[in-house]
């Protein structure tokens, strides 16, 4: 009987018209890379059964062939990271700004593609490592790629690109012994960074909890360099890009991140994946800081420096676009893995600006990609080509893919008609901004680049009491694993340029004696409200997931109350139980299990509730591990609910006075599910730590 035609079908059908590189298995017969079929690919060919294998095999030969080769050099930075598809729209036409065109038509929804990354790990280390996270941006313009190469933090460690190898190789795992994996925490590091004030800022920003998301659906995005956008008529304007996640930004604590590296170390990607998967797509507007060329030198500090942010507060963020996620890869390492990015991928009316640190990546991007993806012709990959045709003479290399058809494989011609031909700029053909540039060859940096401590103070003063506690914190816990003194402490001389209480507070605890006058307070009483993370909480649970206590006996209308609420706000609960499988309900009926209290962890949730069911919490009552989780939760300042039934069960926890403690609430009946979800949209209950910051 002729197998009938569904709607999945017809899609898939589309899409295989439009993408025929995207390889169907569903149904189909297996064949060797020279389209044989294959008849048997469990055993080798041999003579006899106990007799030696046979060179004809040509297919156990191609098979071992291609595993052997699975592997490319991974990325020097960057190497971890999780990609998604999504679209682009923005909200109204910018041709006020730019003759980008796919910022031009509210109705156009162009394609991206979006890697999220750590820097410093190799491709196998953990998510919620310290680092800067990368925030890669691939338009998939009708002009043409624009790829917007960012990071969370908006500022750099360096100012110039030529020190980027330098950095690199101090933060990545020291070359004598090869440790530490994904760490910024050894004396390399700190040693590159004690002896580069002009680093100070970033640092500020590594140390706060920017560089421990929560996930990716919640951290803000930046394009770091001053980039310019140039309208129809050629005006030119410089302008920051930032990405402002709807889900607010919010953070992991260390010493939860530091568990997850653990309990699952792909728990951003993990996560991401997931979000899509049940239809949560991530969502983050686009913002543009727009500055008048007129005004290029009116700040005190300059544009050019990628060390520097320009404060919301003096020029604010337009937002002008939506970028969602919605559609997981269909193969990590074709997608993913070979998705290359340039900071030179550049469609008219983007341009870039004379950052040195940006210039430098104008080369390092295109270069790197030779040895990455093994030759010149990366761009032909499918997660790389533009979506629009590819025509010129460039030729040959490496696994060329297109099939340039005639003679003529230059310009000019006659013997090809003159083509392919020019386009002229009016027509869309792209004209670099042609800024006025003259100079004496000089390796000097411009006096304008040299305030490394002004905006590094800023972000200190602008941060919540809290957010500045784990920021000394962190700084405390990187040094205390410096072992050489002199790094210690010239890294301490450096914070006091900062803070004067910073470095008080860090140097008694890292075995630095600091002379210098205590507690004077910071260097300025500047601020920029905008950078604290506090400042932009988001809306909604997007992606959140609490973990629901329960075993044999549990009140499963306790659990699905809470979950049908938790849905309507895009989050979700997870049944973890001693055991996986099937499990009796209070209520008689039967239910699916699938965590335990061994094979997930409290780190990996937003909140916990214990679920009633007196069978279920008394034996809840007895596993170490149940209030383990609870006081773990409780730890790391999560909302935590539980059933009238397991008040027992709370008693046994380290939560003190749990019925008026904040974010410990108790199942009190209707209005539970709505307590509940109010406590968990305040992300974290910091009133647990603040009782513990010293004045
Ligand atoms: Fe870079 C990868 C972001 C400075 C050289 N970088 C890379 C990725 C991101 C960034 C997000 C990963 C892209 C992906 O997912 O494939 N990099 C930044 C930002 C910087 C920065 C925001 C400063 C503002 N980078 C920077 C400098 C250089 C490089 C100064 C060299 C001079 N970066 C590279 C690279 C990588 C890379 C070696 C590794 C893999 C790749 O490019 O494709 O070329």
């Amino acid at each position: 009987m002729a197998k009938k035609t569904t709607k999945n079908d017809t899609e898939n059908k589309k899409t295989q018209l439009l993408e025929p590189f995207r390889i169907e298995t569903q149904g189909e017969a297996m064949t060797t890379d020279q389209g044989i079929a294959i008849e048997h690919t469990e055993d080798s060919l041999r003579a006899g059964v106990r007799g030696p294998t046979l060179m004809d095999d040509f297919h156990l030969r191609e098979k071992i062939m291609r595993f052997d080769h699975e592997r490319i050099p991974e990325r020097i930075v960057h190497a971890r990271g999780a990609g998604a598809h999504g679209v682009f729209q923005v909200y109204e036409s910018q041709s006020k700004l730019t003759k980008a065109k796919f910022l031009q038509d509210p109705k156009k929804e162009t394609p991206v593609f979006v890697r999220f990354s750590t820097v410093a790990g190799s491709r196998g280390s953990a998510d919620t490592a310290r680092d800067v996270r990368g925030f890669a941006v691939k338009f998939y313009t009708e002009e043409g790629n624009f790829d917007l190469v960012g990071n969370n933090i908006p500022v750099f460690f360096i100012q110039d690109g030529i020190k980027f190898p330098d950095l690199i190789h101090s933060v990545k795992p020291e070359p004598h012994n090869e440790i530490p994996q994904a760490s910024s925490a050894h004396d390399t590091f700190w040693d590159f960074i004690s002896l580069s004030p002009e680093s100070t800022h970033m640092i500020m920003w590594h140390l706060s909890d920017r560089a421990i998301p929560r996930s990716y659906a919640t951290m803000e995005g930046f394009g770091v360099h001053t980039f310019r956008m140039v309208d129809e008529k050629g005006k030119s304007r410089f302008v920051k890009f930032h990405w402002k996640p709807l889900g607010g930004i919010h953070s992991l604590v260390w010493d939860e991140a530091q568990k997850i590296m653990g309990k699952d170390a792909d728990f951003h990607r993990r996560g991401l994946s997931e979000m899509i998967d049940e239809g949560k797509f991530p969502e983050w507007e686009l913002g543009v800081q727009v500055v008048e060329e007129k005004d290029e030198m009116k700040f005190d500090f300059d544009l050019l420096d990628p060390t520097k942010i320009i404060p919301e507060e003096v020029v604010p963020v337009q937002i002008i676009g939506k970028l969602t996620l919605n559609k997981n890869p269909d193969n990590y390492f074709a997608e993913t893995e070979q998705v290359a990015f340039c900071v030179g991928n550049l469609v008219p009316g983007i341009d870039v600006t004379n950052d040195p640190l940006m210039q430098a990546r104008l080369f390092s991007y295109l270069d790197t990609q030779l040895s990455r993806l093994g030759g010149p012709n990366f761009a032909e990959i499918p997660i790389n080509r533009p979506v629009i045709p590819v025509v010129n003479h460039q030729q040959d290399g490496h696994m060329r893919q297109g099939i340039l058809k005639g003679r003529v494989n230059y310009f000019p011609n006659s013997l090809g008609g003159g083509f392919p031909q020019m386009t002229p700029e009016k027509q869309g053909g792209f004209v670099h901004f042609p800024e006025a540039v003259s100079g004496v060859k000089t390796r000097e940096r411009s006096p304008t680049f040299n305030d490394h401590y002004s905006q590094a103070t800023l972000f200190l003063n602008s941060l919540t009491p809290i957010e500045r506690q784990h920021l000394t914190e962190a700084a405390i816990f990187e040094l205390s694993k410096v072992e050489d003194q002199g790094v210690r402490d010239r890294m301490v001389g450096n914070l006091m340029n900062v803070d004067s209480k910073l470095a008080d507070d860090v140097a008694a605890r890292v075995g630095v004696d600091l002379p210098s006058v205590k507690n004077a307070g910071p260097a300025h009483k500047k601020t920029s409200p905008a950078v604290s993370m506090m400042s932009r909480p988001g809306k909604g649970l997007k992606g959140r997931c609490i973990a629901v206590l329960a075993t044999d006996g549990f009140s499963n209308s306790d659990f699905t109350n809470l979950n049908n609420a938790l849905m309507s706000e895009g989050a979700k609960a997870e049944l973890v139980g001693t055991r996986i499988g099937a499990h009796n309900t209070a209520e008689g009926e039967v239910a699916m299990i699938t965590k335990t209290l061994k094979n997930t962890a409290s780190v990996l949730y937003d909140g916990v509730y214990i679920a009633g069911g007196i069978a279920s919490v008394q034996a809840l009552s007895l596993e170490a591990d149940a209030i383990h989780f609870v006081n773990e939760a409780y730890k790391h300042h999560k909302t935590i609910g539980f059933s009238k039934d397991a008040e027992d069960l709370m008693q046994l926890t380290f939560i003190g006075d749990f019925e008026n403690s904040q974010g410990v609430i108790s199942d009190s009946g209707k209005k539970f599910a709505q307590d509940f979800i109010a406590a968990l949209k305040s992300h974290r209950h910091w009133d647990r730590e603040i009782a513990h910051i010293p004045a």
